[in-house]
């Protein structure tokens, strides 16, 4: 069994099951040690409780303090940052603070549905999209990919559309998530090295926040278990299918994805 160092670099939404609070228990479970840079705090993320109360961190010191003491991170996983100039520390951090053969993951976690989120504009998706061509695998949902490709955002698609975005999208490898061919199914796409694979899942219910921080925390955990990406991202969709399952079964629950009763499954996939 690995034990990884890996430090995860978005920002805590203290209410909603999204980001740092949704992947810091699944690095943990996937038998790793979780490292952490908040960029932001939110009273909630920015998906339907209204207007939250947003502070922004002054946290570049923090990472200096690390690598003046010699620590290091097998990989770094980063999702929503909150602010061009997170996004400009988060390169940097990329640069100086990978062990020797760590992987940058990035999601850009900046648009969904067609649109990008609440506060943000055209200038934050350039720069997250630098930062996307940089890491060694990025992994954008389609309405992200789209932007970045500079494509038309389609929600009726098929395996022509997603191998043309998969094609015009820079950077090195990927694993584009909400791709299915049918209603019934969904699933990720991975190019790897050029080659393209697909990962299908039933699809159930509907969509909920937090799916995409979830899922790519899961995908980081897993690799970093030792599995190809295409591995990592079956267990990741298989984790992705049940907690959306859980969170389905109850109503009330529409803010957030309820991954934690999918735990004991993730572990067993792993262990
Ligand atoms: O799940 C992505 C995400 C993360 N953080 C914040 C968000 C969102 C999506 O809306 O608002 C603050």
């Amino acid at each position: 069994m690995a034990y990884k160092r890996i430090l995860t670099i978005q920002d805590i939404s203290c209410v909603g099951q999204c980001s740092m609070t949704v992947a810091m228990p699944i690095l943990s479970a996937c038998g790793h040690e979780t490292c952490i840079l908040p960029t932001a705090v939110l009273s909630t993320h920015t998906g339907g409780f209204g207007k939250p109360v947003v502070q922004h961190l002054a946290v570049d010191g923090m990472w200096k303090h690390w690598k003046e003491q010699g620590i290091d991170f097998d990989a770094i996983l980063v999702g929503y940052l909150g602010s061009i100039s997170a996004i400009e520390m988060v390169s940097q951090i990329m640069d100086e603070m990978l062990a020797p053969g760590g992987i940058a993951i990035v999601d850009p976690a900046m648009a969904d549905h067609g649109k990008l989120y609440s506060g943000f504009d055209d200038s934050y998706a350039k720069a997250m999209q630098k930062l996307c061509e940089k890491a060694h695998i990025m992994i954008p949902n389609i309405t992200e990919a789209a932007m970045m490709a500079g494509m038309e955002y389609r929600t009726d698609f098929d395996e022509a559309y997603i191998r043309e975005l998969l094609s015009k999208l820079g950077g090195r490898d990927v694993v584009l998530t909400g791709v299915g061919f049918a209603p019934d199914r969904t699933g990720a796409a991975v190019r790897r090295g050029g080659e393209v694979s697909f990962i299908h899942t039933p699809k159930v219910g509907k969509s909920y926040s937090g799916t995409g921080d979830m899922f790519a925390a899961c995908f980081t955990g897993a690799l970093m278990q030792g599995k190809c990406m295409e591995d990592a991202v079956s267990v990741a969709c298989g984790f992705t299918l049940r907690s959306i399952q859980a969170t389905f079964e109850a109503p009330a629950h529409w803010y957030g994805v309820k991954f934690e009763t999918a735990l004991p499954w993730l572990i067993g996939e792993l262990f």
